[in-house]
């Protein structure tokens, strides 16, 4: 797929009013070597020896079997062990990441505890996430921004993610019922819009706003596995609805992924928060298809 690089944001880090008028253009903000890469690579490694126990990698992280598809009974191995990492959950709180929404949110930030992680395997490319927004699946308030983080160097053949710049200005567009994570599509090829997107290190974030289109990249590495994480952020002053401050599957309990965590602090935060509870509009989410 023909992409072009991201702008980097990086030289823009202390220039918040630069960074709102970037994130008005683009609908993302790329920053290289945001996040420090022993943190990045010590998440890493807690999500690699989930995936080694549960014989996904061998010993050199490399894929071992046949794709495991996010969402299907042999995903939860994985996925579940996961969801009960403190790092995982605590990494959504980095100083760097906080920062640099709130230069764009201009008040105090709510992180959604509802944080995904993503373990893509090569070979899998037609369930590869399609290009979708983000705001029919995460609602409360169009102002809500993602964060997307590659925990691994993620050279494009390893399937990274690409953003098609302005597609934020063009509102939200009806979807369609599509094969990968989030299960719905929407077609752009009529904007005649730029995608953006290239190789991505460990350290690397691209932020972007929830009508953005975006989309990954096939895997089609020889045997690695693309691990990355997805985190959502907004204003805690703007809505929010109820499942975002919900497990991501909602598989288990807050109480049951706490278990064993060190950090009191981490747990229901957002009941210290005066958010804002709206309803989720299902009506948006229907593919175009079945209405
Ligand atoms: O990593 C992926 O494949 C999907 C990520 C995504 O769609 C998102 O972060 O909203």
């Amino acid at each position: 797929m023909l992409l072009t690089p991201f702008a980097d944001s990086q030289p823009l880090l202390d220039q918040p009013e630069a960074l709102r008028a970037r994130m008005e253009r683009d609908g993302y903000l790329f920053v290289s070597g945001l996040l420090p890469e022993e943190a990045v690579e010590a998440l890493y490694a807690a999500i690699m020896a989930i995936c080694r126990e549960q014989g996904w990698a061998d010993a050199d992280n490399l894929a071992l079997g046949e794709p495991r598809l996010e969402g299907y009974p042999e995903w939860w191995a994985v996925y579940d062990s996961l969801q009960r990492l403190e790092a995982f959950h605590a990494f959504a709180h980095r100083p760097e990441i906080l920062r640099l929404v709130e230069a764009i949110t201009q008040e105090p930030v709510l992180v959604h505890p509802r944080n995904i992680a993503r373990i893509t395997f090569p070979g899998a490319a037609h369930y590869t996430t399609p290009p979708h927004q983000d705001y029919p699946l995460i609602q409360g308030t169009p102002q809500t921004y993602t964060a997307w983080i590659p925990l691994c160097d993620c050279p494009e053949s390893l399937g990274g993610l690409a953003v098609l710049a302005g597609s934020h200005t063009m509102g939200l567009l009806p979807v369609h019922r599509a094969s990968g994570p989030g299960g719905l599509s929407v077609e752009t090829e009529r904007f005649g819009l730029t995608w953006h997107g290239q190789d991505m290190r460990a350290g690397d974030l691209l932020l972007f706003h929830s009508h953005t289109v975006h989309r990954a990249l096939p895997n089609v590495s020889e045997r690695r596995l693309r691990v990355s994480a997805d985190y959502r952020y907004q204003g805690v002053s703007q809505p929010v609805v109820e499942d975002s401050l919900m497990p991501h599957y909602g598989r288990m309990s807050w109480d049951e992924i706490y278990e064993g965590w060190q950090q009191e602090e981490l747990k229901y935060y957002w009941k210290r928060l005066p958010v804002r509870i709206t309803a989720r509009n299902f009506e948006i989410m229907q593919p175009v298809e079945t209405r």
